[in-house]
């Protein structure tokens, strides 16, 4: 994970101090690009350790279209409980975007596999988070917004596009806002698993992941974690396994997912900034 490694370097180095929605203070650069050959291992990093189940529960629930954090709660998960109401609720946030655009029952990954199957060489293959008809009032609380009916949260990772060539799947991610201690591992590893679902199920080879950036970002609190981990060696990649009997991207569940080879080094604490 030298990209990733790459881009906090950078960042410490170059990042423009800037001041946020948190409150927290930030170094960060406007736009970067990584890319993973996602056929040279997972891309989940190695210089801390990673809770995949967070990882790999967060993606199933927006596949389901889920947008309470019931789902999460009940499976061990607590990454977005900051910003739910007191039922769980987070308005329309990630999958309902992508299983019901706008509310008007457009299933962007049916529409998107779909192609995928049909027409690999469209280049329309797009899905988006980012609809401004749900965005939150910034003088709101969050919950205020879900009572609402608009999202918590506007999407970071907002939206991002599918390529085939030479039977090989890619995907691009554009995330507008990067958390890049907390966040981003997470994001690798969530949108790298999704390509291999997505390949899988729709008959291909796995191509590259490649994530681009608008701001990019590391928090105040989070730069001594980050010269820490800056400090360990890079180990080789894990490798994921999925059921290979699975055919359809709604029907895969946790057990579907094997990790083999992961030997990251210790995890590292960081207070997440809401
Ligand atoms: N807000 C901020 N400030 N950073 C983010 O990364 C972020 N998200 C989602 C929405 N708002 C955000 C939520 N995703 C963790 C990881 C991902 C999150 C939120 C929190 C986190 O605390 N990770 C810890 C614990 C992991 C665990 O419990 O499983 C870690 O050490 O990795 C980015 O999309």
């Amino acid at each position: 994970m030298k990209q990733y490694h790459d881009l906090v370097k950078h960042v410490l180095e170059n990042g423009n101090e800037k001041g946020d929605r948190t409150g927290t203070g930030t170094k960060s650069v406007f736009g970067h690009q990584m890319r993973f050959d996602l056929s040279e291992g997972f891309p989940m990093v190695t210089t801390k350790k990673l809770h995949l189940k967070s990882i790999v529960y967060e993606l199933l629930w927006f596949l389901k279209g889920d947008t309470n954090t019931n789902y999460l709660t009940e499976n061990g998960v607590r990454i977005w409980n900051e910003w739910a109401d007191e039922n769980g609720d987070l308005g329309p946030v990630y999958g309902h975007q992508w299983r019901n655009w706008n509310s008007d029952e457009i299933d962007q990954i049916k529409e998107v596999i779909n192609t995928l199957k049909t027409n690999p060489n469209s280049r329309r293959m797009l899905v988006s988070a980012w609809n401004p008809s749900v965005l939150p009032d910034t003088s709101k609380s969050f919950s205020e917004n879900v009572a609402n009916g608009k999202a918590a949260l506007p999407p970071c990772h907002a939206f991002f596009q599918f390529y085939v060539a030479d039977g090989k799947l890619s995907c691009q991610l554009y995330q507008r806002s990067a958390d890049i201690f907390l966040g981003v591992p997470f994001n690798i590893a969530s949108y790298a698993l999704f390509t291999m679902m997505m390949a899988q199920v729709c008959g291909y080879q796995v191509g590259e992941f490649i994530h681009t950036f608008g701001d990019a970002h590391i928090y105040s609190n989070h730069y001594e974690q980050l010269e820490l981990q800056l400090s360990r060696d890079l180990r080789p990649l894990p490798k994921m396994i999925l059921n290979p009997e699975i055919k359809d991207i709604f029907d895969f569940t946790f057990d579907d997912f094997t990790l083999v080879d992961y030997n990251p080094h210790p995890h590292i604490k960081g207070v997440v900034a809401v």
